[in-house]
């Protein structure tokens, strides 16, 4: 037994005038929370530092480049590397990512795992990018990832930490087998990742009734199918009016539930994770040298959209 007690660390809104210093005194008290309660690994949400501000088109640059970091840590973040080395806890951030290129700026929605003594080990860059390039009539809010993100240019990297194999997404990462099985192809034992899931993002209520339910779905499948836990960490409640799904789990390699957020506020839900839970899988319907058939699988590098029969 390989035991990871680990923590998703659900945030409730963060409203547009907070702070970083605020949100991250938010984050920390959670990073203390999951401590005492034996954590060596705590998970927080995707884009944690701020409002999700895709819900708006920004024409000012200067108000855009608030929304990221351009140096991880900063001095607002300083504080979570410090306390990861001195609780001995690491952790997973979403965040907004601004480098400059050449001259160019670029932007990234990116998450990092962070060890026990404060080092970063590995960086992710969102891959599925939802929503538009630009504003489309009649929403009452926007999805604008398409405009302020370039699609990650990292892949799916899985690396040895916390005695395991951890790999990372970013929120609609969570809903394309391709992102867990590119990191089970890597023996991956632990997907870490954050969502801000807005209700209403799909337009027909019928679709939008099914959004809780599409989220359990997508990272229950995804453990299963790969044998792998799953951490799945939400920002949610109502942001600036946008209300948005919570329901942060922790999913074992089985796909059944460990640990389920009941609130849609700051809430810290805690799993002891066997990493060798897995290995029964891999081992029998999921040992993938045994049973794959990548012959059969190339349309699915080749092709992107769906052409029907001729
Ligand atoms: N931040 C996201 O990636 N949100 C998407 C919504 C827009 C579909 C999600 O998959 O939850």
């Amino acid at each position: 037994m390989r035991k990871l007690v680990t923590a998703a660390a659900q945030m409730g809104p963060i409203a547009k005038s907070e702070t970083r210093v605020h949100t991250v005194a938010r984050l920390l008290e959670m990073m203390r929370e999951a401590k005492g309660r034996g954590c060596e690994l705590v998970v927080f949400p995707e884009l944690a530092l701020t409002t999700f501000f895709p819900r708006w088109m920004i024409e000012d640059e200067a108000e855009l480049d608030s929304y990221y970091e351009t140096d991880m840590p900063g001095p607002a973040t300083q504080p979570l590397f410090d306390a990861a080395k001195d609780l001995g806890i690491g952790f997973y951030l979403g965040y907004g990512e601004l480098v400059v290129v050449d001259g160019v700026k670029r932007r990234f929605n990116t998450s990092i795992l962070v060890d026990q003594g404060g080092n970063i080990v590995s960086t992710y860059r969102k891959v599925h990018l939802p929503g538009h390039a630009e504003p489309q009539p009649g929403r009452d809010f926007q999805h604008l990832e398409k405009l302020y993100f370039e699609p990650g240019d990292l892949g799916f990297p899985v690396v040895k930490a916390f005695g395991g194999h951890m790999g990372m997404a970013i929120c609609n990462d969570r809903r394309w087998p391709e992102t867990y099985r590119v990191m089970g192809l890597q023996d991956v034992e632990m997907v870490m990742l954050g969502y801000n899931t807005p209700f209403g993002h799909v337009g027909e209520q019928a679709m939008d009734s099914l959004t809780l339910f599409h989220n359990l779905l997508s990272m229950q499948a995804g453990a299963y199918q790969n044998a792998t836990w799953v951490v799945g960490t939400a920002k949610c409640g109502n942001e600036e009016g946008s209300a948005m799904g919570g329901q942060s789990v922790i999913v074992a390699p089985s796909g059944e539930i460990a640990a389920q957020a009941v609130t849609v506020e700051d809430e810290v839900i805690t799993a002891a994770c066997d990493l060798d839970m897995g290995k029964t899988y891999k081992q029998t319907v999921f040992d993938f040298a045994a049973h794959r058939r990548p012959e059969h699988y190339g349309l699915i590098v080749e092709r992107t959209g769906a052409i029907p029969p001729a």
